[in-house]
């Protein structure tokens, strides 16, 4: 069997975080082979949460966990770790503006990415989980610049599950059936859910998702409305944001960074951008990506109509409006040292 690698979980003792181990430390993501080792990262006052995480891992008598390591401590949580889920964010809380809000997190992973820089492999892969996740993983990347900035991304890929469960549904067919749906931008309320490029099999023969709905206004209303406010709709639902799904897209992202896309099929991640496609440079963009040898590339020479188009423009300004707000605050707590 292969040496154990070390893999690390922020927010540990959190909601998505109690799915996302378990799916983890049963081989989901780095395979049914792969031993590890869990790192459980939180702050001190969940530390007695963590213990009862932690027993509960152990009663799983799982055989690829070969140790858990609960703490506290950012250098402790990612010594040597091959992998990184940032899921632990500040909450946005009753009254709180925009701005206090990503102020407390531009401090987290400011940390974050600077414990990642001192003490985690320089291949660490990190998926951004917390929210704002765009901008908190360019605010870790930008602290950790001994790590290869292709290494961190923010996780799309619940967007893209939703999407691609709905076009499942209105074309009646399996999810595994559907390929290709793309996200792009901020994972917010202006992400662009886009099924132009979507392809399904029927009876083993591929065909277009947009020409076989053919249905212009709900590829461009309902389909991207639905997706966009699915997050709030589970809140209304179940009186908590969405965990195991949440859980499950994450687990997904990291498979396929780890594992490589199928030939011809693309997967959305939110990665720095290099301007593709308009957006703008310098923000952490969902990109439609292909992934080889744990290296992704954004999919090139897709057509994009007006609609699109200007659907990209939106999100891209938002992203860059939270980047320069991020930029601000850091700013005003440097010259505050
Ligand atoms: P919970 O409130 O259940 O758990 C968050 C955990 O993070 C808590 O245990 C908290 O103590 C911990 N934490 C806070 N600051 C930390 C720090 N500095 N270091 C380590 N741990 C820290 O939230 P949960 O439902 O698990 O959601 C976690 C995050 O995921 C939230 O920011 C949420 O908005 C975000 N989401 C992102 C999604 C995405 O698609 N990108 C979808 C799901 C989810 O809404």
């Amino acid at each position: 069997m292969a040496e154990p690698i070390r893999i690390v979980v922020t927010g540990a003792a959190g909601q998505i975080a109690y799915s996302l181990l378990y799916m983890i430390a049963r081989g989901e993501v780095f395979g049914i082979d792969q031993p590890l080792i869990l790192h459980l990262l939180d702050i001190p006052p969940m530390a007695g949460v963590l213990e009862g995480v932690v027993m509960e891992l152990n009663d799983c008598a799982l055989p690829l966990l070969r140790e858990v390591i609960p703490t506290t401590d950012p250098n402790m949580g990612f010594k040597d770790v091959s992998a990184a889920f940032l899921v632990g964010a500040m909450p946005r809380k009753e009254g709180m503006e925009r701005k206090d809000l990503l102020s407390a997190n531009v401090k987290i992973f400011k940390v974050q990415g600077q414990a990642l820089d001192k003490v985690a492999k320089k291949d660490v892969k990190v998926l951004v989980v917390g929210n704002p996740a765009n901008t908190n993983a360019f605010v870790c990347a930008n602290y950790a610049p001994s790590i290869p900035r292709e290494n961190f991304s923010a996780m799309t890929r619940l967007d893209q599950n939703r999407a691609t469960a709905q076009i499942a549904l209105k074309l009646g067919v399996s999810v595994s059936n559907v390929s290709n749906i793309i996200i792009w931008g901020n994972h917010s309320s202006t992400q662009y859910p886009d099924a132009d490029h979507g392809k399904f099999f029927i009876e083993e023969t591929q065909k277009s998702v947009s020409r076989a709905i053919n249905d212009e206004s709900y590829l461009r209303g309902a389909f991207v409305e639905t997706v966009q406010k699915r997050g709030a709709s589970v809140i209304a639902a179940r009186k908590m944001s969405s965990a195991m799904s949440a859980a499950k897209a994450a687990c997904d992202h990291m498979h396929d960074w780890w594992n490589g896309t199928a030939p011809g099929q693309f997967v959305s991640m939110g990665v720095f951008s290099d301007g593709s496609y308009n957006s703008p440079k310098n923000v952490i963009f969902s990109f439609p990506v292909e992934i080889n040898n744990k290296k992704w590339k954004i999919v090139e020479g897709l057509t994009l109509n007006d609609f699109a188009k200007s659907k990209l423009k939106l999100t891209g300004e938002e992203l860059q409006e939270e980047r320069n707000e991020a930029l601000s605050v850091l700013d005003a707590s440097a010259s505050n040292l």
